[in-house]
């Protein structure tokens, strides 16, 4: 087993101390950060996520392996970023109203730190208002929505509603993401872009903040 699939399967098995050490051990093997990443790390989650689906694991499974994924992202983060980059402009960030899943949103956030964003993080269950005044307060480029539950996509539609209604869509782009997102439903509620994972997430920004 390679180290990457054994960082998968310690983080399937929600064993953080384990993730966070072999992490290290990779990233000292000069193993690119993102390939630990996607290899190791989203690997594993996803195994635990299709696991979850099929009822063989419950509820604090997921919650340790959550933990572990941290772990890991912890150690990764300053790989991923990188410092003394010119702003590239503003962007807040969160994940919608009702919704706890933090770990896509927060490497969203990561990635765009890395290339060059400030990013304000408003964190997870943040309201439309929220996002809105927000944006509006530090005068953002971009308001950035995570939603990993169906039920609670609807509310990125009543944060791009708000922004019209508020007649800031002249300057604020919206662009939203999370695994049950797709391309038609961004187009569908008129959120100006959609993004499949985090590195995809900083070339969608930065084609908006560009114009
Ligand atoms: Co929950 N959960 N969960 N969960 N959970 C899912 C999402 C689920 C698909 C699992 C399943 O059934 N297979 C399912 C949703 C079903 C649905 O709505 N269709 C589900 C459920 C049902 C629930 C609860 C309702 C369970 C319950 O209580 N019975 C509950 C809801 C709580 C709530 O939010 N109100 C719940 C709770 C939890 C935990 C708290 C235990 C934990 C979250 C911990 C945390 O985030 N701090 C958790 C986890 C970990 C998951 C899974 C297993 C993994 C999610 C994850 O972190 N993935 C997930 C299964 C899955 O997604 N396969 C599942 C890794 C992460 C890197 O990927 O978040 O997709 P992801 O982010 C990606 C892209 O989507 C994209 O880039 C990221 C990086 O590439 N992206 C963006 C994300 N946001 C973006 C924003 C952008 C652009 C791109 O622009 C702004």
């Amino acid at each position: 087993m390679s180290i990457l699939e054994t960082i998968a399967s310690h983080l399937e098995r929600g064993e953080h101390d384990e993730v966070r050490a072999l992490t290290e051990t990779a990233l000292a093997e000069s193993i690119d950060a993102a390939t630990v990443l996607d290899e190791g790390l989203i690997a594993g989650m996803q195994v635990v996520g299709e696991q979850f689906r099929k009822h063989e694991i419950f509820l604090p499974d997921v919650l340790m392996a959550a933990k572990a994924m941290n772990a890991g992202l912890e150690i990764l983060e300053p790989h991923l970023s990188a410092a003394d980059i010119k702003s590239q402009g503003k962007i807040v960030i969160g994940t919608v109203k009702g919704d706890l899943h933090d770990i896509g949103k927060n490497l969203v956030g990561i990635m765009l730190a890395g290339a060059g964003f400030d990013v304000i993080d408003l964190g997870k269950d943040v309201p439309p208002e929220r996002f809105v005044d927000a944006a509006a307060e530090s005068d953002a480029n971009v308001i950035g929505m995570s939603a990993l539950l169906t039920t609670t996509m609807p509310s990125m539609k009543t944060v791009v509603d708000l922004v019209k209604s508020r007649g800031l869509d002249g300057s604020v782009r919206t662009v939203i993401g999370g695994a049950p997102v797709t391309e038609e439903y961004a187009n569908e509620i008129g959120a100006d872009g959609y993004s499949f994972d985090a590195a995809n997430a900083v070339e969608c920004v930065k084609r908006l903040v560009e114009g």
